[in-house]
Parts: structure tokens; sequence; C-alpha cells
């Protein structure tokens, strides 16, 4: 019986040896320590023992046991190992391989525009206003002397919401609630860019959602030769030095004098062509010194306060700036577009 354990303890443990993976180490377990193993057989006859050799049988065949055992964890924690250091070395990452190219998007050609124009008017002291798109009548209409039943309301097709409420038609109202802001003192320098909403039917030159950059001064002497001052240089530094303005008469109730602003024409130099219509000028904006009603209404004394106001369309400028032929190239996503202006971050 002896001789028995002893050979099975070393047939298990040159079979622990050679054992290449975990399993097959758990298969060399269940064989031979498992309770229908050769040890456990061997165990089952020392019935036959006599006594005095029984426990020695017992103390060899735990021996055998414990051996076995040993080994058996030592090959298991060896072949755990190995296992976790192929891992490893299959999931090295090489850091000198290049990346993938991570596609960046980019700003909306109208972005830019409107970024271009904030950074020109706060390089002139101004500082940014907003206000809500979801504007109330108030605001909107009558705090820029437009009351209700007014007929230049007609001038601007709106979206009600309610009857107090609607989509704002113009940036104007930012004007009305920064003055109220102010509580009647000056000076205010702001600009207030925005989306603005007009029933006006969509071709290459109108949108029914169109943004809006509005320019507000108020102090004491603002004249029209600081508006008209101002709008030169927004010109030329927009469109070039080479760029003429000139102020045509107009009408807007919250201003008088209220005038549009037009610039030479780029495509002919002011001769006249197809694109000026003959006339050698394009139109830009609407402005105006503010009514003495628009400052009283928002708590300014027109005796003390004068200012003047301007709003433009940005997607106006922008179409003149880089020959855009149709307003809606800025509202459909067509990426060949909005490619054309990647190079201009
Ligand atoms: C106004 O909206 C005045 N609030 C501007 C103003 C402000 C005047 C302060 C005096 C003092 P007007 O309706 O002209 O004015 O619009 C101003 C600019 O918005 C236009 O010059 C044009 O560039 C742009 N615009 C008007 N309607 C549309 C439209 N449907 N689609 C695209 N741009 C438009």
């Amino acid at each position: 019986m002896e001789a028995k354990l002893k050979q099975l303890q070393e047939e298990a443990i040159e079979k622990i040896e050679a054992a290449e993976g975990l399993k097959e180490l758990n298969d060399i377990r269940v064989a031979y320590l498992g309770k229908k193993g050769p040890i456990t057989e061997v165990l089952k006859g020392m019935g036959k023992l006599s006594a005095e050799e029984r426990p020695k049988m017992g103390a060899l065949a735990n021996e055998v046991r414990a051996a076995v055992t040993e080994r058996l964890e030592e090959k298991s924690e060896k072949l755990e190992k190995e296992a976790v250091n192929k891992k490893l070395a299959s999931e090295t990452i090489d850091v000198t391989l290049p990346g993938r190219p991570v596609r960046k998007g980019r700003k909306h050609p109208l972005t830019k525009i409107v970024e271009e124009i904030e950074d020109l008017f706060i390089g002139m002291g101004y500082s940014i206003a907003e206000g809500p798109e979801v504007e109330t009548d108030f605001y909107n209409f009558e705090a820029l002397n437009l009351p209700k039943g007014h007929p230049a309301r007609d001038m601007q097709d709106s979206f009600y919401i309610t009857e107090e409420t609607l989509l704002r038609t113009h940036t104007s109202p930012v004007q009305a609630r920064t003055m109220e802001m102010h509580k009647g003192k000056g000076p205010i320098k702001v600009i207030c860019p925005g989306k603005v909403y007009r029933r006006d039917n969509d071709d290459a030159t109108h949108s029914h959602q169109f943004m809006q950059i509005e320019g507000l001064v108020i102090g004491e002497n603002i004249r029209m030769s600081d508006l008209k001052g101002t709008l030169q240089v927004f010109a030329k530094k927009m469109f070039g030095e080479d760029r003429e303005i000139r102020l045509r008469p107009s009408f807007f109730p919250f201003t008088e004098p209220s005038v549009e602003m037009d610039i030479t024409c780029k495509i002919c130099g002011g001769k006249g062509c197809s694109v000026c219509k003959g006339t050698g000028w394009i139109e830009i904006l609407g402005a105006g010194m503010i009514h003495p009603n628009v400052l009283e209404i928002s708590g300014f004394d027109s005796k003390k306060y004068t200012g003047f106001a301007f709003g433009m369309g940005p997607e106006r400028i922008a179409m003149l700036k880089y020959g855009i032929d149709d307003i809606r190239h800025f509202y459909t996503d067509d990426v060949r577009f909005l490619n054309q202006f990647q190079t201009q971050e």
C-alpha cells in the first residue's frame, strides 16, 4: 500500500508539472484528490491492515495528499501569473503609433460674422446686452413709440403667441429693456445681437428667422455726427478702407431723424452693376437719433440725454462680405457651403 501511495504521488506530480492550463490542473485535482480518486480508493483498503500499520498508512496518505495539494497550488499560481503576463503583453499600447484624426466641428459662418462684429464694437468700448426672443408687445412695440394700432407696425409682420406676447421682430426691444435697467442714468453703450422673427416670405434676401445686431448709445451731447463716425469706422473695418458710406433719410418710429446706411458696391466700385441694381450703393442698416418719446418712456430726461441707435442684419452683411447669393444657404446646412468657411476660424 505504501508503494502504491508513493507511486500515485509521483504520477500526480509528474502530471501537474506537465499541465499547461488551469483547466487541466483542475482535472488533475479532481482525478487524484477527489472522492472517487485513486488515493481515496487505496485508503478504502485500510480496513484490511493491522492496527499498527493503519495509523502509519493514514499519516502517509495525508502526506501524499498534502504534497499533491501543495504542488497543485504552486503550479496554479504559476499558471495564473503567466496568464496575466500574457494578457498584459497582448494589450500593450504602442504609444508611438500615429493617432486617428478627430474631425473637428467648425464655427458657422454666421457665428463668425456676429463674433467679428461684436469684437469690432467691443474694441470701441461697447458691451453686449441680450434679451428674450419671446417678447411682450410693450417692449417690442409700445416702448419704441409704436402704440397699438400704429400703422408702422405693418413694417414688421409678426408671429403673435398671445395678444400680448410675440416672437420679437427686431432686437430693438433689448434697447428698451437696457434703458429701463439704467433707470434714467447714462451713459449707455451696448450692442445687442440675437435672433428675430418676421412673417416674411423666404426668398434670396429674406428669411422668416434671421439675426440682427442692434447698437445703442445714450449720453449727454451725443450727436448725429457721432452716429455717422461710428458707422463709418464700422463699414471700413468690416468691408475695407476703400468703401464709402452714405446716409439716406428714412423712417423708424423710434428714431428721429432716421436714416438708412448704404456702402459702395464691392462689385462695381460704385459705378453701378446688376448687384447694386445700377445705383452703385448697397443698403446695410437702419439707424437714427433716439426719439425723445422713447427716451421718456424708458425714464430718461430727453432734455439732458440724447442718443443714437442702429440695427443691422448679419446675414446680409455676410452675404456682401463673402459674395453669398442666397440667404437660405445659412439655414439649409449644406456642408459644401459650410466647408468653404473652414479656413477662417
Ligand atoms: C429694424 O428692424 C430696426 N429695428 C433697425 C433700427 C434699429 C433702426 C435702431 C433704427 C434704430 P429693418 O426692418 O430695416 O429695421 O431691419 C434691419 C435689418 O434687418 C435690415 O437692414 C436687414 O439687413 C435685416 N432684415 C430685415 N428683414 C429681414 C429678413 N426677412 N431676412 C433677413 N434680414 C432681414
